[in-house]
């Protein structure tokens, strides 16, 4: 199945696709909000698709020493249970003033909401309930320049955080206390008040007003790879990539 089916398939809040050509408006295909605005100098690349499976779908282009970001134009939704995920590639590790890479955010740097981010020039990936707490997570995970990786950060209702890197579970960070509401747009690239952002590709990115299960989280991350003809065989044999039979009409 695609990679949107599955995901729809989870009835996102939000979720940017990313598939424009050119153009400052980028479309939102979730339940909230409608298209929002990329109000700076981030760039739609529609050759630069990091879903495998569907490569003619664009992506989006960010560079910290050109400060951008692209906002909803909505303001809070449920963030607890919540599911924030994305795919990623940095260009660098650094983030723009030697803070961290914000990557997706909702909400006021060390007031409310929350923002997902990898530590400047280390790649540790966080989830941060703004002025709450900071779920660090395990080097195991790190961001790394040029590696592709399918992300789902899960905020559940015990205010756990899980990780999953490319369809697995990579580590739960427990917590005690909620983030705090906030009111303040969704951004994508960029700390919400501030410049602080990343320097990477980014697409498919999806928040959800639910707990992801492992086996969905799964089941999208597969969707994403180029493996829709994986299980097909011929007299008996596993065919490889190339092999598979055409059909001539
Ligand atoms: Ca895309």
């Amino acid at each position: 199945m695609l990679y949107s089916t599955e995901v729809l398939t989870d009835a996102p809040s939000y979720y940017y696709r990313l598939a424009e050509t050119s153009g400052t408006t980028l479309d939102n295909i979730g339940s909230v909000d409608s298209a929002g605005d990329m109000t700076a100098n981030a760039t739609v690349d529609p050759q630069s698709s990091l879903i495998a499976s569907d490569t003619a779908n664009g992506s989006l282009k960010f560079s910290w020493n050109l400060p951008c970001f692209r906002a909803s134009t909505a303001s809070s939704f449920s963030q607890e249970p919540m599911t924030v995920e994305f795919v990623v590639t940095p260009v660098t590790l650094n983030g723009f003033g030697a803070g961290d890479a914000y990557v997706v955010t909702c909400g006021n740097s060390g007031a409310d909401g929350w923002s997902i981010s990898w530590g400047h020039t280390t790649g540790v990936w966080k989830f941060t309930s703004n002025g709450v707490f900071d779920y660090t997570f395990s080097s195991a995970t790190n961001a790394q320049v040029g590696v592709k990786q399918h992300m789902a950060f899960v905020l559940d209702s015990a205010h756990d955080v899980s990780l999953y890197q490319n369809g697995l579970l990579a580590q739960k960070v427990l917590h005690t206390v909620a983030p705090n509401a906030t009111t303040a747009n969704l951004q994508i690239g960029r700390i919400t008040g501030g410049t602080a952002g990343m320097e990477g590709i980014i697409d498919e990115i999806a928040i959800y007003g639910t707990e992801l299960s492992a086996a969905r989280i799964f089941t999208h991350y597969v969707a994403s790879l180029d493996e829709t003809n994986q299980n097909k065989r011929f007299r008996g044999r596993k065919l490889r990539r190339g092999e598979y039979p055409v059909r001539l009409n």
